[in-house]
């Protein structure tokens, strides 16, 4: 059976950053996304019995080396799972750009996960699914649900306690994020590397694991009260002690790029000009920006001008995993 399924990816608000187990993606701390309707993978998984190798079609092109094995590497669990043995052709449309900071890995690996278990006769929960979502690609796991969405991290070996749990739909409250595409795109340390090597060299890392839960409270009880200043406010400066730690590393490194920084520096003074605009930014150069809808058209303009800034792309809350019905791709 060809089963086909939607995810959308997600921005974290609160950072997952930093692993306590590499093989089953086992996280340091909890963390607390918003998943974004503008950006999403539709794929198709069809396990045949003719064929002799997993293929794995993106954007309708082969897909082979490191790419091409985290996707067989996800699907041997589907099979363990499944008791099955049996290979499966696997196309993605990509809605988003890779490899740019923009959790394509998230809506990637959610994809996957949904359309492979239901292709392979496994009938999950949610919290199956997010569980198995994530060994896939941690940050995966929380776009299993729609609107925001927290990852518990579980203290369990075996991850048995580690998915992700809905704190709020994406009815509660209609804020937006602009993702904010810069000219140059590539990043040159992947989120997995960037994290591994903070948590074993940055002298920062301790303190940013510390500051976690203080974040975490704060961020749910202002998305429970659309506190927009205090879910943006907490949001940004989690995002920059994320930042951080990276440049405490060794050999150090930072995701930003001056125009990072320029877009930092416009959205501080949008602020100071009266409109609340918060950005945080992933293992990546581009920036989203998190604003109230009636500041919509003020904040594109303002985005799109600024030099080295090639997309401003808009979002609102988007849903989670959703199946479609006619097996083709979108
Ligand atoms: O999304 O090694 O999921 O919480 O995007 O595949 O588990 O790609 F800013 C970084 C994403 C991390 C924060 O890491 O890593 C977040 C980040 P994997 P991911």
């Amino acid at each position: 059976m060809k089963v086909t399924a939607k995810a959308h990816t997600n921005i974290a608000l609160i950072k997952y950053w930093g692993k306590r187990d590499e093989g089953l993606i086992l996280p340091t701390n909890n963390s607390l996304s918003v998943t974004l309707d503008g950006f999403f993978t539709t794929t198709s998984v069809e396990f045949k019995p003719d064929l002799t190798k997993d293929s794995f079609l993106l954007n309708d092109e082969e897909v082979e080396g490191e790419q091409s094995i985290r996707v067989t590497n996800f699907l041997n669990l589907v099979r363990e799972l499944a008791q099955e043995e049996v290979y499966a052709e696997v196309k993605s449309i990509n809605a988003v750009p890779t490899a740019a900071g923009f959790a394509s890995s998230a809506s990637g690996f959610a994809a996957l996960a949904a359309a492979s278990s239901k292709a392979i006769g496994l009938n999950l929960t949610d919290t199956e699914l997010s569980r198995l979502t994530r060994q896939g690609s941690g940050s995966a796991c929380r776009s299993i649900f729609g609107g925001f969405a927290e990852w518990l991290q579980g203290v369990e070996a075996d991850g048995s306690d580690s998915y992700a749990v809905p704190i709020a739909p994406k009815e509660h409250w209609d804020i937006r994020v602009a993702a904010v595409v810069l000219s140059s795109k590539m990043k040159k340390v992947s989120s997995r590397s960037g994290m591994k090597r903070t948590v074993e060299t940055s002298p920062f890392f301790k303190g940013w694991v510390e500051s976690i839960p203080a974040d975490l409270e704060g961020i749910k009880q202002g998305i429970l009260d659309k506190d927009f200043e205090k879910v943006g406010e907490i949001a940004e400066a989690n995002c920059l002690k994320m930042h951080a730690t990276t440049l405490g590393a060794n050999p150090p490194f930072t995701y930003w790029l001056d125009t990072t920084m320029a877009v930092m520096q416009t959205v501080q003074q949008l602020r100071s000009a009266g409109i609340p605009a918060y950005f945080t930014i992933d293992a990546g150069p581009n920036v989203k920006v998190l604003y109230l809808p009636e500041h919509e058209a003020k904040i594109q303009e303002t985005l799109q001008h600024i030099p080295g800034v090639t997309e401003v792309k808009l979002s609102r809350v988007g849903q989670g995993i959703t199946y479609l019905e006619d097996e083709e791709l979108v």
